[in-house]
């Protein structure tokens, strides 16, 4: 087997490349969520708690996140301290930054969106974080739009989150979902989950009854996605080769007795597709796992504080990138400790599904 080059910007860590080389489970965590989504030293922490709960079950977990202008999967403890304490002032890094910070030898923390084009480059599936980005309130007129949105439109990662915090307007978001034909799933729920609470009044597209049914739909999803050579360039997954393998006896049946099994035919197919273009062309998922009951706010009890962070913004005249870095701070010290530590629990559940999510997707490629 040839291990492809991996992509010219791109840092594994040891661990994540072995993982990713023997095609074992990796999950990818975002950086954004550590520098401007929680203050210092519980960012620290719950960075590496859920590194801690990511292996608990069973997964290698890749921190990804932009230093000196490189694409790093996993990142050392240090550097994850380092991070947790530059704290907002480290550079938010979404899509539009990432050429910038490589050619400037910048660090970026990153956020949804880039921790997708990163994990993907290094042919990872499965992310864990806390919340996505979405169409803003009043968007209608700002056009604020999260730049995760379209990345979930375009890149192959499952994003396993809890729903969508309502300092976004859920409604917008769900369509724009729907209108670039991102799967919006519940994690055995229903009902599209409102990050501290466990329903936001609005559906989810389907219902997700365990970890080997999130694995079909996602291994489904990336059969019908177009193909896109640019995604997968870290090591090639054993199960990949083996698929590749496959294929190639499957070529010679069909040169030596001019007919095929069915069975032989579609694997055949399917191993070619991954062969050539990595095991996963098309875009991204978004598994919504509700916040654990026993941590989940009643949503009475954020909304004053998330109305109030909105008319400050707008007093303010806050907009473009700082807005959700500032709204995700006013609504924590508004909320007192209270929505940090529900913040915290959800993120580590996160981290519990997607772990779970990786081992069945690596499953089901072998
Ligand atoms: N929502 C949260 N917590 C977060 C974020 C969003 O509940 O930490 C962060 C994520 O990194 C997300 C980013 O990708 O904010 C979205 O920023 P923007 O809306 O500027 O795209
Ligand atoms: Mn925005």
């Amino acid at each position: 087997m040839t291990t492809p080059p991996t992509h010219p910007l791109l840092d594994l860590s040891p661990e994540v490349a072995a993982a990713l080389a023997e095609g074992r489970p990796v999950v990818a965590l975002e950086s954004t969520i550590i520098s401007h989504g929680m203050p210092w030293p519980q960012n620290a922490q719950t960075a590496l708690a859920v590194q801690r709960r990511v292996r608990e079950h069973g997964a290698v977990p890749a921190t990804i996140a932009v230093l000196g202008g490189r694409f790093k999967a996993g990142l050392s403890d240090d550097e994850i301290e380092r991070l947790a304490r530059i704290g907002p002032a480290a550079v938010k890094a979404s899509r539009r930054d990432l050429a910038l910070l490589a050619a400037r030898r910048g660090d970026g923390a990153t956020t949804v969106a880039a921790t997708m084009i990163i994990a993907a480059l290094a042919g990872i599936r499965v992310f864990a974080t806390g919340g996505i980005g979405g169409v803003h309130r009043g968007a209608a007129s700002t056009m604020d739009i999260s730049a995760d949105l379209q990345e979930l439109a375009r890149t192959p990662v499952a994003v396993v989150c809890a729903g969508i915090k309502s300092i976004l307007d859920l409604g917008l978001t769900r369509e724009y979902l729907e209108t670039h034909g991102v799967p919006l799933l519940g994690w055995q729920c229903d009902a599209l989950p409102a990050f501290y609470s466990r329903d936001s009044g609005h559906p989810v597209d389907a219902r997700l009854a365990d970890a080997a049914e999130a694995a079909a739909v996602m291994h489904a999803h990336w059969l019908i996605g177009p193909p896109d050579g640019a995604h997968g360039w870290g090591p090639r997954p054993a199960a990949v080769a083996r698929l590749a393998t496959r294929a190639a006896g499957a070529a010679d049946a069909v040169g030596a007795m001019g007919s095929v099994g069915a069975a032989d035919a579609v694997n055949a197919v399917n191993a070619v597709g991954a062969a050539a273009f990595g095991p996963a062309p098309g875009g991204g998922l978004v598994i919504a796992n509700p916040i654990p009951l026993e941590h989940a706010l009643p949503r009475e009890r954020v909304d004053g504080a998330i109305d109030q962070a909105l008319a400050e913004a707008d007093a303010q005249g806050i907009h473009g990138k700082a807005s959700t870095p500032f709204l995700l701070a006013r609504v924590a010290e508004l909320t007192g400790g209270v929505s940090l530590a529900a913040n915290i629990q959800l993120v580590l559940d996160n981290a519990r599904v997607a772990a779970g999510i990786a081992v069945a997707y690596q499953q089901r490629l072998q």
